[in-house]
């Protein structure tokens, strides 16, 4: 069975915050206890940890719900509720978080470090906490805020510096085998890699390198045939590919080349941008001494327009020139910069800076709307239906200022604001 599986969507939500509590001090014989209502604990957040001794997203390929727990609500006697535990994920590194309906890039797991994708809500604060010199009994508190969720799609794009492309059977996995201890399946039919090798080439002291070598491609691999080209993504971060490229007759092997680096293109036009070694590989079925072959290639490759920065006649089988080749890799992988990193170029809604500042308003005649995380947040917290805590929401918003900007817009007793669900009547 094919346990390799690099690409999976899960749902994401993290816990809500727990409520905090409205509670009165009681004791025999002493009246009018103070507010004693404790804080909501806050709720889970889901964690995603990349850890270097997994290989494949397997784990979410049977799982794809994640949910963390919620915060405990506070209670009496000022005592806080339990914080919801967060939900950690163990991912390959490597791994690319995405959004799920746009594709955007959220995060990327290769720096091995832990990432928050879903924060847990915050506890919402007890009615110990709103007791003031002026309102000794807050009779409301605040309800836990929500956790975040998130539909995301996880891929995992291999860490390896080197890709080996080439034809099904040109002799890749044999190359690989050759030049690392992995120890890949080869036989003489197509298709005989179905996932991704890698493979350590050490070179001499302390200079060493990752090989990567994928599953064939073939023509019109970008429409499905053959395994397709999706596995492309793991020479994604490649900083140099390896093209390996079977003797052959000349027209034969100059039809062949154009057809993996039209694949490339046809995959991502900057996969057609890395640097390329081309290997011809068996050379040994090669009448002994031939180099007009070679030399037809060299020719070929080098109006092709790919950067091609060197070719070598090698044999995988025999060994014939293998250990130049990886020496020619090596000095090349020294000259350029380190593997490619993948931006974040989304940011998931409800992380857009949570500021007053950053409220839209529109209206006029008589009806006006606010709107903006920030507000939606506050909503959350506050408890509208007690006379008490509307009284805190407007306060709120008359000290950041949104009276104030609504009344630029032409804003008047008697009209409506709507703040989400909510309408109010100024006066
Ligand atoms: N004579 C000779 N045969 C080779 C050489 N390299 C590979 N082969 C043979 O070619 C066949 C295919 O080799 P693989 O290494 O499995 O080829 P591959 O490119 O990994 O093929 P896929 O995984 O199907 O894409 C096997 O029978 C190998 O033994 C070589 O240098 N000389
Ligand atoms: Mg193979």
């Amino acid at each position: 069975m094919n346990n390799f599986y690099d690409r999976t969507t899960i749902t994401v939500t993290a816990g809500n915050g727990g409520d905090g509590a409205v509670s009165f001090h009681r004791e025999k014989y002493v009246p009018a206890g103070g507010p004693d209502g404790g804080d909501g604990g806050s709720g889970g957040s889901v964690i995603l940890l990349p850890d270097n001794n997994l290989s494949t997203l397997v784990d979410s390929r049977y799982k794809r719900v994640y949910t963390a727990p919620k915060g405990e609500n506070g209670s009496g006697r000022q005592k806080s509720g339990r914080d919801g535990a967060n939900l950690t994920l163990r991912v390959p590194v490597g791994t690319v978080v995405k959004d799920k309906a746009t594709g955007g890039v959220i995060h990327d797991l290769s720096d091995g470090l832990p990432f928050v994708l879903a924060r847990g809500g915050r506890g919402g604060r007890g009615n110990k906490r709103f007791a003031t010199a002026t309102r000794q009994a807050p009779r409301f508190a605040k309800p836990g805020g929500f956790g975040q969720s998130r539909e995301v799609t996880l891929e995992l794009k291999l860490l390896a510096d080197v890709g080996l492309i080439g034809l099904p059977n040109a002799g890749k996995s044999t190359l690989l085998a050759a030049s690392t201890r992995a120890n890949p399946k080869i036989a003489d039919y197509p298709f005989t890699t179905l996932h991704p090798n890698l493979g350590v080439a050490n070179i001499s002291d302390g200079v060493s390198f990752v090989l990567a070598d994928v599953p064939g491609l073939i023509e019109n691999a970008s429409e499905g045939a053959g395994l397709g080209h999706g596995f492309l993504r793991h020479i994604e971060r490649c900083r140099l590919l390896i093209h390996v490229i079977a003797a052959d007759e000349p027209d034969v092997m100059r039809a062949n080349f154009d057809t993996i680096c039209g694949e490339l293109k046809n995959y991502d036009t900057e996969l057609a941008k890395k640097p390329m070694i081309v290997a011809l590989n068996k050379s040994d079925l090669l009448p002994e001494g031939d180099t007009e072959l070679f030399s037809e290639l060299t020719d070929y490759a080098g109006k092709s327009g790919f950067p091609i920065v060197a070719l070598v006649q090698i044999s995988g089988a025999t060994g014939y020139n293998v250990r130049e080749l990886l020496r020619l890799a090596a000095h090349q992988l020294s000259q350029i910069p380190a593997a490619p990193y993948f931006e974040a170029d989304f940011v998931p809604a409800d992380d857009f800076s949570e500021t007053a500042a950053e409220l839209s308003y529109s209206g006029a005649d008589g009806e006006y709307t606010v709107t903006g995380p920030w507000l939606d947040r506050l909503l959350d917290r506050v408890n509208l239906d007690d006379t008490e805590g509307r009284a805190y929401f407007d306060t709120t918003l008359r000290r950041v200022g949104v009276y104030d900007r609504l009344i630029e817009l032409g804003l008047q007793a008697g009209d409506t604001i709507i703040f989400y669900n909510w309408q109010f009547v100024y006066n």
